[in-house]
């Protein structure tokens, strides 16, 4: 079935891109795992010729998420890291970019200890006020980046006011858009010109593949980011390409049932004697509780709480849990926990984890479709663990 793009985006999530197959009629796309495809004579091919340039079930996906985000174009990658690395590697040496000040442990080291070597300046600020994102614009800033909600404190930052801001100054507005997901918001139709993805998070969202993902509309954007895509070739296999496909098939159905069980733990939480605050963007008590219910359809299904009792307390909780996982990612079917200092964030130097919060009684829970009393129950064994210290 050929998609419509003014459909909703739960048809969109099953038939975007996708196409019953030419050949056979198969309604699932095919996995073409051909590294190359025949010429007929030098140049003179159906449309593919060498699968790191371009191949047919990686079309399917580019479709697909595409038309999630309601983009003209989509650029898939072997993971998160490589589309945000390929992102960067369209400026050039002296330029310099504002990053939100919370953004996932590996995406600040891409900034801090790769690209810095090649003379790729980077301001970490907070974005929540846009009239202080105006000010730290200099003369060779070319972009801003950042994360909303962001990983792992939550925050939430206006996009529509800071692509006010980026488009004034002239700037690229780029948004890692991976806790959200386009169910709950679209940062394209917010002013932004550069969607980015964790595929290997809520668009899979079965913690069996990693992947990353670029959406855009803007024309010259896309061409700079299929010849990087091509160049640097940090591609994803087609398997992964059609597991995504996959799962993307259900995003709809599991963001509402992550938001969903995701409030309702949040709320627990924070009337909880043993949480010092919780941070969920669907809390009247979040800072960015506005912004979020504007430019949001949904909070989202990852919480961050600070436990009381220090490390000790975060060390026996996340053993005691058993139906959340002890484990690093998030945006699975499966619920999973966490510690950012010395996990996910290890890589953010210990100082500015500090000012952002990421403290030693940090946890990070990403709310799985489990019962939602099952979760509750888990976290209560975690909580009776952690007091015990
Ligand atoms: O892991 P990878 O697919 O390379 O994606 C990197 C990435 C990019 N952006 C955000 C917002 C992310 O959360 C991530 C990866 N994050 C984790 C692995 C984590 O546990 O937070």
């Amino acid at each position: 079935m050929a998609h419509d793009a003014r459909q909703r985006l739960d048809t969109l999530c099953i038939h975007a891109g996708q196409e019953p197959d030419k050949t056979s009629g198969a309604v699932m796309t095919p996995i073409v795992l051909a590294s190359t495809f025949v010429q007929d004579g030098p140049g003179n091919h159906k449309g593919h010729d060498y699968s790191r340039a371009g191949n047919p079930t990686r079309d399917a996906l580019e479709g697909c998420i595409a038309a999630l985000e309601g983009a003209k174009h989509g650029i898939a990658y072997g993971s998160g890291c490589a589309a945000t690395t390929s992102v960067l590697m369209s400026l050039r040496t002296g330029d310099h970019v504002l990053v939100g000040d919370d953004v996932y442990g590996g995406t600040f080291r891409i900034f801090d200890k790769v690209l810095k070597q090649w003379g790729l300046e980077a301001t970490f600020l907070d974005m929540s006020d846009p009239a202080k994102v105006r000010e730290a614009v200099r003369p060779t800033t070319k972009m801003i980046w950042l994360e909303t909600p962001s990983n792992p404190m939550l925050k939430v930052f206006d996009i529509a006011a800071i692509a006010d801001v980026a488009k004034k100054a002239k700037l690229t507005l780029a948004v890692d858009n991976t806790f959200a997901t386009p169910m709950l918001q679209r940062p394209l139709d917010l002013g932004a010109d550069l969607v980015v993805h964790s595929t290997t998070k809520y668009l899979n969202g079965h913690s069996d593949v990693v992947g990353g993902f670029v959406a855009t509309s803007d024309d010259g954007l896309a061409e700079k980011m299929h010849f990087l895509q091509k160049s640097m070739g940090g591609v994803p296999s087609p398997f992964d390409c059609y597991m995504v496909l996959r799962g993307v098939k259900t995003l709809a159905v599991r963001m509402r049932q992550h938001v969903e069980s995701a409030r309702s733990l949040a709320a627990w939480l924070e009337a909880h004697a043993q949480v010092e605050r919780v941070f969920y963007p669907g809390l009247r008590s979040h800072k960015g509780y506005d912004v979020a219910a504007r430019q949001m359809k949904g909070p989202g299904g990852m919480i961050s709480f600070e436990l009381k009792g220090g490390l000790a307390a975060a060390s026996a909780f996340l053993k005691a849990v058993n139906v959340f996982v002890c484990a690093e990612s998030l945006g699975g079917v499966e619920s999973l926990a966490e510690h950012p200092a010395i996990m996910t964030h290890a890589s953010v130097p210990a100082d500015q984890r500090r000012a952002l919060g990421i403290g030693d009684g940090l946890l990070r829970l990403s709310v799985g479709l489990e019962h939602p009393d099952d979760l509750r129950e888990d976290l209560e064994r975690g909580f009776r663990a952690a007091l015990a210290t």
